[in-house]
């Protein structure tokens, strides 16, 4: 049996080796999907804590983000097999006019950590291809971004194009540096999240899932 508490460290670590070769040996040693998971999703909450608390910044917590992908493609035959499935499925894009995808995709990577199937539409998404991805997925979240204070008129623009058009209700959440929670509540969306950590607590928050992963 493997500690599972090392495969966590490896992952805060943005140890890709170590992390993949823990994870093989755990699928191997029979442990349960649902734990081996838990380990890693735990491990990323601590470094998405670690970078509110500015102990940790953007490039560790992509490695981390990385070594925990790695990982998991490993384990996600046995996670389809065992009927494990994603807590929520999110659309993410930044909107149209904005090419900056940076900080929408760190977002994107958390919420994959927090076990949430995230569909990203890329950069430079109009309105109508948030709506038709919406459609198309029925996500619980839609995650919007903008970097460009030219460019924030079309979150407005694709919030109210979503609720427009009665698409089966999901939480819309927004974010990006000239964005503001004030911002947030003018244009009648769910949340806004000033960092990629905050942006999984206010997921969960949104969801209605308990707490932050341990
Ligand atoms: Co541009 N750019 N840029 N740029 N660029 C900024 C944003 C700018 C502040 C630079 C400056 O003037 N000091 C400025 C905007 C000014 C303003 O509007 N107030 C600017 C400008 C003006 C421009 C152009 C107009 C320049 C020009 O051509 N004249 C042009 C616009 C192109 C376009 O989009 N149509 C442009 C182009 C570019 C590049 C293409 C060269 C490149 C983008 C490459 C890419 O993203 N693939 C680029 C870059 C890299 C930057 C800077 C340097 C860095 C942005 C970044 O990636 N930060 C930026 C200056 C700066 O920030 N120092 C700048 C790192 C990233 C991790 O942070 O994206 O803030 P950030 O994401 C954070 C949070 O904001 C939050 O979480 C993330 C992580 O914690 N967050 C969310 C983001 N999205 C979220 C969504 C959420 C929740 C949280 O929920 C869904």
């Amino acid at each position: 049996m493997i500690d599972l508490a090392q495969l966590g460290a490896a992952v805060e670590r943005g140890d890709r080796d170590s992390a993949r070769s823990l994870t093989q040996a755990a699928i191997d040693a029979g442990q349960a999907p649902q734990e081996i998971l838990d380990a890693m999703v735990g491990a990323m909450g601590v470094v998405g804590r670690r970078f509110q608390a500015h102990e940790v910044f953007v490039p560790e917590m992509l490695i981390a983000a990385r070594a925990m992908k790695e990982s998991i493609a490993l384990l996600e035959p046995l996670l389809v097999q065992a009927g494990i499935r994603p807590v929520a499925r999110a659309i993410i894009g930044t909107v149209e006019g904005d090419l900056h995808d940076i900080g929408k995709n760190l977002v994107a990577m958390m919420w994959r950590s927090a076990n949430i199937e995230v569909i990203d539409l890329g950069a430079n998404v109009s309105p109508q291809r948030f709506l038709d991805a919406a459609r198309q997925h029925e996500p619980h979240l839609v995650g919007l971004s903008a970097l460009l204070t030219t460019t924030m008129p079309a979150i407005r623009r694709t919030v109210e194009t979503l609720r427009q058009a009665g698409v089966a209700a999901p939480r819309i959440v927004i974010g990006g540096a000239p964005v503001t929670l004030q911002y947030a509540r003018e244009i009648g969306a769910d949340g806004y999240a000033p960092d990629a950590a905050s942006a999984v607590d206010l997921a969960r928050q949104l969801l209605g899932l308990q707490g932050s992963p341990s």
